[in-house]
């Protein structure tokens, strides 16, 4: 099986047991187009750490911006084209054959900040460059019309490999900038690269071996994989650069540019992972709705048992009244039965739908313990319980969120037999589906 049939296969998997369920369960997940979207790199760094020059050097033509300044407030989005043309956002996100419709949800203020741009450069035929404005400029956050983070975890989910720039000109930034990336990029390590750029800038060995160590300090303090990624040390040719031996930061450059030249082979194991990485959230979503529906139903079934009691007792009671008090009596027995039997039921009625209000917000403040006792079987396998322990809660929030907006009754019913699908796609399928493919 090569690697494309078997992206196309995950894909069948995925449409049939991981679709469904996030549907009932309102989640919104990548859609099959930016499953199939050809393979993008993001670049994030400050601003004036480089990006615009270093996508115009592996583009082979100036086509973004770049100076000192502030030069960009906006994502770009690079493709192929053999004319030179412009799509603003609303074109982009709204042409359903273009894998950006997920930006949508971000708003107007965001659509007016990305553009696509096609250019004839040979390197956007294997893949697509996402050029991004500066990460941390002072005040910029508070000014920009979208969420800056959140925009960048979308778009950096749907990458395959992320560029992350360091500027040794302001060293200071460097902490402030990995704060940005273990609040937003968390778990994707994997396909994160750092390119520490400019070390035509640094006077001497020792700078630069100062600058290295404190960027590598900060990287293992920050991150959350084992390995520290790796880091490109490059420079980017230009007619003012001398300083320390050029040659070798431009070896640094080739590699970088094999390792994105490379990204078509990776694609299909990378949206295969995204994937798993979706369908895991799912199911755990799905499986705590579901634990806490059937909690509360079994409180409901009581209620209404319990109910049920004090209606034949009732009853009883007002049969045998009937049977013994004199005919002339019974306009009153029926009276103060039916009294009390509706006072009964009333009072029934209220106090069930407190202790099941209650019961609800109770278990709403308690999902980490459902979650455990839903999983339990998942979490004592070896090896597997803080990855799941990290996924929940990276979930839980949008979780909540979903959750007092809609309720449990909007959020559609998962039938066991789904979620054993569920379960076995993420669990068994798509894994085993990422074994067998064979190694570019
Ligand atoms: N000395 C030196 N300057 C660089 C290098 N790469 C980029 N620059 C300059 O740094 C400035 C900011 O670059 P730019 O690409 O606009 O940064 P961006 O804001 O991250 O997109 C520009 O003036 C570039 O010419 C490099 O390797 N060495
Ligand atoms: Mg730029």
């Amino acid at each position: 099986m090569n690697r494309e049939k078997m992206l196309e296969g995950a894909i069948g998997i995925w449409r049939k047991a991981v679709l469904p369920v996030a549907q009932k369960q309102r989640i919104e997940l990548t859609s099959e187009t930016e499953l199939r979207a050809p393979p993008m790199v993001l670049f994030i760094g400050n601003h004036s750490s480089g990006k615009s020059s270093l996508i115009n050097h592996l583009l082979g033509h100036n086509a973004q911006r770049t100076g000192v300044a502030p030069t960009d407030d906006g994502f770009t989005f690079l493709f192929y084209g053999e004319q030179n043309e412009q799509l603003d956002g609303e074109a982009l996100s709204s042409n359903p054959e273009m894998p950006f419709s997920g930006l949508r949800r971000f708003g107007a203020g965001l659509l007016r900040h990305i553009r696509g741009v096609s250019v004839k450069a040979p390197i956007l035929k294997r893949v697509w460059l996402i050029d991004s404005p500066g990460m941390i400029d002072a005040g910029a956050e508070a000014q920009r019309p979208y969420e800056f983070g959140k925009v960048v975890r979308h778009i950096a989910e749907q990458a395959d490999l992320i560029l992350l720039l360091f500027d040794p000109e302001k060293p200071g930034t460097t902490g402030e900038t990995l704060q940005v990336l273990s609040q937003h990029l968390g778990g994707m390590e994997d396909r994160l690269r750092i390119v520490m750029n400019k070390m035509d800038l640094f006077a001497d060995i020792r700078d630069f071996a100062r600058a290295y160590g404190a960027l590598c300090w900060n990287l293992s303090r920050t991150l959350r994989a084992q390995d520290l990624p790796h880091i490109y040390t490059t420079m980017i040719p230009g007619p003012d650069r001398a300083g320390l031996s050029p040659e070798s930061f431009t070896t640094a450059l080739d590699e970088l540019r094999e390792d994105i030249n490379a990204l078509p082979q990776r694609r299909a194991d990378n949206r295969v992972t995204r994937m798993l990485h979706d369908g895991r959230e799912v199911y755990m979503r799905a499986g705590v709705t579901e634990a806490l529906r059937g909690k509360l139903h079994a409180l409901l079934t009581r209620i209404a048992g319990a109910t049920a009691g004090v209606g034949v007792l009732c009853g009883v009671g007002w049969m045998t009244t009937l049977n013994i008090v004199q005919p002339d009596a019974r306009f009153g027995a029926h009276l103060l039965w039916s009294v009390t039997l509706l006072l009964l039921l009333t009072g029934a009625g209220l106090f069930g739908r407190k202790l099941y209000r209650d019961a609800q917000r109770h278990y709403q403040s308690d999902l980490d313990r459902i979650f455990e006792e839903t999983f339990q079987e998942l979490l004592m396998q070896p090896g597997r319980r803080a990855d799941l322990i990290h996924a929940w809660s990276n979930a839980r929030p949008e979780f909540e969120r979903i959750f007092s907006v809609f309720g449990l009754r909007k959020l559609g019913r998962v039938r066991p037999a789904e979620l054993q699908l569920l379960k076995e796609a993420i669990e068994v399928d798509l894994p085993e589906m990422r074994r067998d493919a064979p190694e570019p």
